[in-house]
């Protein structure tokens, strides 16, 4: 009896600080089904930070200058960063990272269906750049006034971080489309396969999002996902513009009565394959992320040992 009076209480505190748009953190109570959604996005997204190095890493060793090499590994550093901050957000919720890892490595966790994707050509560098933290921008701007405490601050220098990503993207595009006609078909080639994926980043359409509803009551997501899909694509069509490049979709086109543009609908069929596990990329990801864990097994143990050798001495003083 005592106990459920005190559950109300907590529950009541949680719901007010949630409405008062507060924010929730690590030592508060929280409803299990809060603490579950938090530990399943952030373990998503600092999932897609990790597996989100492999596609542009797989450029670090040809880019066509010492310039561009420089910029690539700075970039493809800063998602590891990412990777650590938001690790970390989940591991204020009780989480543990080598668990989540293992729930990475045997599929049991999600990451980005951005990634399962191969990155055929070095202008795939500036469209990643470009769209898919363009993308990530759009659907992060509105977490850093995420309920959950650790996450919105996480988020926050994450998004300076993807801004100047996505202006790197852009920069190294607009030099090629200034280049020459091989250059400018490149571009256009890496647009044309990366325009549907990027709109898929947002998740499925918001009849067929079974968290949204719930996620936004909590106020862990601010926006639905087809709200941020409409924002991303009426941000990118001026810069296409800009650029000199189009999208692949017919249907595109300004709707003056909404003030937004209309566009086609993505391939929810090979969005659900993808997210299954079979994208094109899919099982070399994986496999990727499964060796560079195995051969980081020895800094593990090492950073373990002497984190166990200077508590023994802590306490023998
Ligand atoms: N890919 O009910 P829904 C980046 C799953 S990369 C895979 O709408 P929710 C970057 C969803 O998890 C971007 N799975 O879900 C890095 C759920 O399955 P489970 C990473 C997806 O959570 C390097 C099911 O589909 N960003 O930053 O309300 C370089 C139903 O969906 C996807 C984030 O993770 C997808 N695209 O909304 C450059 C942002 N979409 O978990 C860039 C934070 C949906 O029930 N996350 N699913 O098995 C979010 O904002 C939300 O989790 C989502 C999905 C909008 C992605």
């Amino acid at each position: 009896m005592t106990s459920s009076i005190a559950e109300n209480e907590l529950h009541s505190h949680f719901e007010e600080t949630i409405s008062a748009d507060l924010r929730v953190e690590p030592r508060d109570w929280m409803p299990e089904g809060y603490r579950k959604t938090l530990i399943r996005q952030i373990a998503q997204h600092a999932h897609s930070e990790i597996i989100g190095m492999q596609p542009e890493g797989a450029w670090l060793t040809r880019a066509p200058s010492l310039r561009r090499k420089a910029i690539l590994t700075a970039k493809v550093q800063d998602e590891a960063g990412h990777g650590l901050y938001l690790y970390s957000a989940a591991e204020t919720l009780g989480a543990d990272r080598g668990d989540l890892t293992d729930k990475l490595l045997d599929g049991r966790q999600k990451y980005s269906s951005i990634f399962n994707y191969p990155t055929l050509t070095f202008a795939d560098v500036g469209v990643i750049g470009w769209l898919v933290d363009g993308a990530a921008i759009c659907n992060q701007v509105p977490l850093c006034r995420s309920s959950f405490g650790p996450y919105a601050r996480a988020m926050i220098r994450v998004c300076k971080e993807e801004s100047f990503h996505q202006r790197q993207g852009y920069e190294l595009l607009m030099t090629m489309m200034g280049g020459t006609d091989a250059q400018r078909e490149m571009v256009q080639e890496s647009v044309n396969r990366w325009w549907w994926p990027a709109l898929m980043m947002f998740g499925p359409p918001d009849d067929r999002s079974p968290n949204s509803a719930q996620s936004m009551k909590w106020r862990i997501k601010r926006h639905t996902n087809d709200e941020l899909r409409q924002r991303f694509v009426d941000m990118s069509v001026p810069q296409a513009d800009a650029l000199g490049v189009t999208f692949p979709d017919p249907d595109l086109r300004w709707n003056a009565e909404r003030g937004s543009y209309d566009f086609g609908e993505p391939d929810w069929t090979e969005f659900m394959q993808v997210i299954a596990g079979n994208g094109a990329s899919s099982v070399e990801r994986i496999a990727n992320r499964r060796a560079a864990h195995e051969n980081g097994a020895w800094v593990r143990e090492a950073a373990t040992a002497f984190a166990r050798r200077a508590s023994t001495k802590e306490n023998a003083r």
